[in-house]
């Protein structure tokens, strides 16, 4: 089969804001852009602010050394309000600083003078390429996990602010019950945050937003203080698992005396999930042994999805592994699932570690599992996520 080569975008042209403060390099670059760009100028960055209120552009090209709000300044008030919008920076004599600055808050590209203006423009043009794809990441997303698109297609950040704090105004936990399979009864539940705000309906998305706005904390405090209140309620002798993002292992908050989970620590198993949590390999140790001694016990989420590496599992050293729901899956007609959850579960055992089996649909997959030697069983079939903590579940 033959394709036809998709023809250049023939619609308005990409709009640019150039910012610099020497009037001939505005001058030379707006002549040189503007038969393919729709040019604004400022020749400052607070006149740059003021025009960047009333209106918005697909890229911004941005002098560093300036006098007033400089470059790195100026990227990082378009970033309250715009998440997404390329700025690329230029200078002559960049600092250390400069870029790492310019780095953190996300500048799509560092050029160093003195530039031709082909190389402004494969830049500009480039940077642009890859906003589009962004933005088809975006769609694709949509297509196939609608939910955890949902925060990434904000792209404001006033908007998703305003959602995320309606979300975690909004926010409840329901429980999912983790069944003990030798003694067939429930020995603890998950709690699962819920939101009622349509953009941000389910953890990972609000979690997605919490990241985008480097907001984490606020989550995890409202986490914190719902489990709280429903530890007392919880049916004797069962724990409540709680889902804890790795950046919350940075903060003390969890160990602090006066937490509002602390005094209920010995009933609470921490769920830590390996994502992103490989930076901070070095300070997982000691941070688990000081949640150990508040009481807390720890839990590995999700082993066996991708991200999920030993070496983490080495430094945290968990109670008890959750296996992902990825290698539940069909584990009865499956050999090698059947075989990789096998040696897990002999692992664990030698290592004196609990595994739960997480994601259990159907029943077939819970007698395979039960089988195999998993602790604890968890999923669907045993019991979905409720508003209460359900005694009931199916017999096997
Ligand atoms: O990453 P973590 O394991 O915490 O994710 C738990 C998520 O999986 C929750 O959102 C929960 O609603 C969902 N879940 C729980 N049990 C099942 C199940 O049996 N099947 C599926 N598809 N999802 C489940
Ligand atoms: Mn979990």
């Amino acid at each position: 089969m033959k394709f036809n080569r998709t023809p250049p975008p023939t619609g308005p042209k990409p709009s640019i804001l150039i910012v610099d403060d020497e009037q001939h390099v505005l001058d030379a670059l707006t002549r040189g852009l503007r038969s393919d760009y729709d040019v604004s100028t400022a020749d400052n960055g607070i006149a740059a602010t003021t025009i960047l209120h009333s209106r918005a552009f697909d890229i911004i090209l941005s002098d560093v050394v300036m006098p007033g709000i400089d470059g790195v300044e100026l990227l990082r008030l378009v970033r309250t309000y715009d998440l997404d919008v390329p700025v690329m920076l230029m200078s002559g004599a960049p600092t250390i600083e400069h870029v790492m600055r310019a780095c953190e808050l996300g500048a799509a590209g560092y050029l160093m003078k003195p530039l031709t203006l082909t190389e402004i423009k494969e830049r500009l043009t480039r940077a642009l390429a890859l906003r589009r794809l962004t933005r088809a990441k975006r769609e694709a997303l949509e297509l196939v996990a609608p939910a955890t698109a949902a925060s990434t297609t904000i792209t404001d950040r006033a908007g998703l602010s305003v959602r995320l704090e309606n979300a975690l105004a909004k926010l409840r936990l329901v429980y999912q019950p983790i069944v003990n399979a030798r003694e067939r009864r429930i020995v603890a539940y998950e709690a699962l945050m819920r939101s009622g705000e349509p953009a941000l309906a389910t953890p990972a998305a609000i979690l997605g937003a919490a990241e985008r706005l480097n907001d984490v904390e606020s989550v995890t405090d409202r986490v914190m203080e719902l489990a709280a209140d429903a530890v007392p309620g919880l049916p004797e002798g069962c724990s409540l698992f709680v889902n804890i993002h790795a950046d919350d292992l940075r903060e003390s908050r969890l160990l602090a005396t006066q937490g509002p989970l602390t005094k209920y620590a010995k009933r609470v198993v921490l769920e830590v999930t390996e994502r992103g949590s490989v930076d901070m390999i070095e300070m997982l140790p000691t941070r688990m042994a000081l949640l150990r001694k508040v009481g807390y016990r720890i839990a590995i989420d999700d082993l066996g999805a991708g991200y999920s590496g030993l070496t983490t599992l080495a430094a945290i050293e968990p109670d008890i592994v959750k296996i992902d729901m990825a290698l539940v899956r069909g584990i009865d007609t499956s050999i090698v699932r059947q075989r990789v959850v096998l040696s897990i579960v002999q692992l664990c055992r030698e290592l004196n570690m609990e595994v739960v089996a997480e994601g259990i649909e159907t029943r077939e997959e819970l007698a395979t599992v039960n089988e195999i030697g998993c602790d604890l069983l968890q999923g669907y079939y045993l019991g979905r996520p409720k508003d209460k903590f359900v005694i009931a579940f199916p017999d096997f």
